[in-house]
């Protein structure tokens, strides 16, 4: 339902991109800050981010004229498109006043977004906008055949796009407003204001709202879901974990001077936060304690194994480490041990940039930004010195008093870690409306590249050179950044070489 907000005394609709996971759901949005002038529009948000994944929503506000005399707010938001956090989804398509379907246009995307479509038009009705994106890969089908692959009705609008070059993401939002636009002057010739809902939504309103949901469904239903979605078997799935203690056996806490802390809080209260989908989070006191599925091992054994593996990489990290990080395998009496990591609670990179830039606070954002380039600066040269690699974004990095430190090591995520480039660069699109806080941040990338000893390890230098230039950048300044880095990172190639004829 269209919204009316009394304050500013303006009509607000809400367009909701959907689609299945990696369809380009987020790339729409973040092309749109390229596309419309900062002036008609927020700043894009990414409430909950994981290598690239949207974990709860995108974000993004743009003023769209007037509509009846009353200007008009557009609300972008985009979904989850993994399967495993459909709850999540279906918590923002509620909110639609129209409805972007965003598909992968190869026949291999097919299925599942027909699968996505029809959960999508089980739900309440809106005007539907389907995106035909990716249209240059190899096999993409048409906007026709995918309409008619999709089952489509006759009428439903197609968009061929290439969204990560910003082709047909425009002409998809115009048609979307258009839709949602039509929706709102229907209820406004019918009843008037009255029809519109007095609520108007805030990103930080609706991620407290999806919090509470989550909390309030049974435990056993959300693990069960991951379990499907891992591949897990019911049993260790669905079943809670057996919590840390200090009276965990020998050889199962690291560092073993890390008992006192476990002791403290097993004397106080244990508050579930928010984590990535599969894990178990807490925060004690001022600890922030996390499992997951994959890390309950079958046997207290391996578990001890998996620690001394986990302890290695935790070392390695050196001065990344956040103090006082705990490493224990407890033992579950249902069976199995649980792998746990105990660290302080420390805010992230991420939620330090975001609510400094919420703030409009410039100076607050470049210190924030110049501490992100320093974690990238610091994880590249850690990973090139043969440490295990460290996944680079925002909300991988937290502060330590003055130090910044990685919150996780990375190998609890599928797949191989990406490469930094893409959320270097992403960084910037994000925050490229406060140009001073961009240039520290751009000073503080140019002067890290000018010292790593780039020279003696071609293949981290070539890896980090791919991720860069395999980045999609949004706008003018990522893209001119992106060419700089890359060029540096080419020169000292021909640095290496011409040391080698030596
Ligand atoms: N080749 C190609 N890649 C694209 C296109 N659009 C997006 N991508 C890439 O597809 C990947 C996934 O894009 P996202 O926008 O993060 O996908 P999403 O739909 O938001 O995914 P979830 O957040 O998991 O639901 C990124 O690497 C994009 O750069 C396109 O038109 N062509
Ligand atoms: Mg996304």
């Amino acid at each position: 339902m269209p919204a009316f907000d009394e304050q500013q005394q303006r009509l607000v609709v809400r367009i909701v991109y959907d689609g299945p996971a990696t369809a380009g759901k987020t790339t729409n949005l973040a092309q749109l800050c390229g596309i419309v002038t900062p002036r008609r529009r927020g700043e894009l948000r990414s409430q909950g981010e994981r290598a690239g994944r949207t974990l709860f929503f995108d974000w993004l506000q743009i003023e769209g004229g007037l509509v009846d005399g009353l200007p008009l707010r557009c609300q972008l938001l985009s979904v989850p498109g993994q399967a495993v956090l459909a709850r999540r989804r279906q918590h923002v398509l509620r909110l639609a006043d129209a409805v972007v379907f965003v598909c992968d246009s190869r026949e291999s995307g097919v299925d599942i977004a027909r699968r996505m479509l029809t959960s999508l038009l089980e739900g309440a009705r809106c005007p539907l906008v389907i995106q035909a994106n990716k249209q240059d890969l190899p096999g993409a089908l048409s906007p026709e055949q995918l309409a008619s692959a999709l089952g489509l009705e006759p009428g439903v609008r197609v968009i061929p796009a290439r969204a990560d070059r910003g082709q047909g993401v425009k002409e998809t939002l115009v048609l979307a407003i258009r839709a949602a636009t039509d929706t709102a002057l229907d209820a406004l010739r019918q009843s008037g204001l009255a029809g519109f809902d007095r609520d108007v939504m805030t990103p930080e309103r609706l991620h407290a709202r999806m919090q509470a949901a989550e909390r309030d469904e049974a435990p056993s239903s959300v693990a069960e879901q991951v379990a499907r979605a891992l591949g897990l078997s019911a049993p260790a799935a669905t079943r809670r974990p057996a919590l840390p203690t200090a009276a965990a056996p020998p050889g199962c806490v690291w560092p073993e001077s890390g008992r006192g802390a476990l002791r403290l809080a097993q004397k106080l209260p244990w508050s579930p936060v928010d984590g990535p989908p599969g894990t178990f989070t807490y925060q004690v006191g001022d600890l922030h304690l996390e499992t997951s599925h994959r890390r309950h091992h079958p046997s207290l054994a391996t578990a001890r194994l998996a620690l001394h593996d986990l302890a290695r990489r935790k070392a390695a990290l050196g001065p990344l480490l956040p103090s006082g990080t705990v490493l224990c395998a407890q033992p579950d009496p249902a069976g199995g041990a649980w792998l746990w990591t105990v660290r302080p609670q420390l805010p992230t990179l991420g939620s330090w940039m975001e609510s400094a830039a919420v703030a409009g606070d410039e100076a607050e954002l470049a210190r924030a930004l110049a501490a992100f380039g320093d974690a990238v600066f610091q994880s590249v040269d850690h990973a090139w010195r043969g440490a295990p690699g460290v996944e680079v974004s925002p909300s991988s990095f937290g502060l330590d008093g003055q130090r910044v430190v990685c919150l996780h090591e990375g190998r609890d995520a599928e797949g191989p870690l990406p490469g930094p480039g893409p959320a270097v660069l992403r960084a910037l699109d994000q925050y490229a409306a406060f140009p001073q806080a961009a240039r520290r941040y751009v000073g503080v990338l140019d002067g890290a590249f000018a010292s790593l000893g780039l020279i003696a390890e071609p293949r981290a230098r070539q890896e980090l050179r791919d991720s860069l230039a395999s980045a999609q950048p949004a706008t003018a300044l990522a893209r001119r950044v992106r060419a700089r880095l890359v060029a540096h990172l080419d020169d000292r190639a021909g640095l290496a070489a011409s040391a080698g004829e030596e």
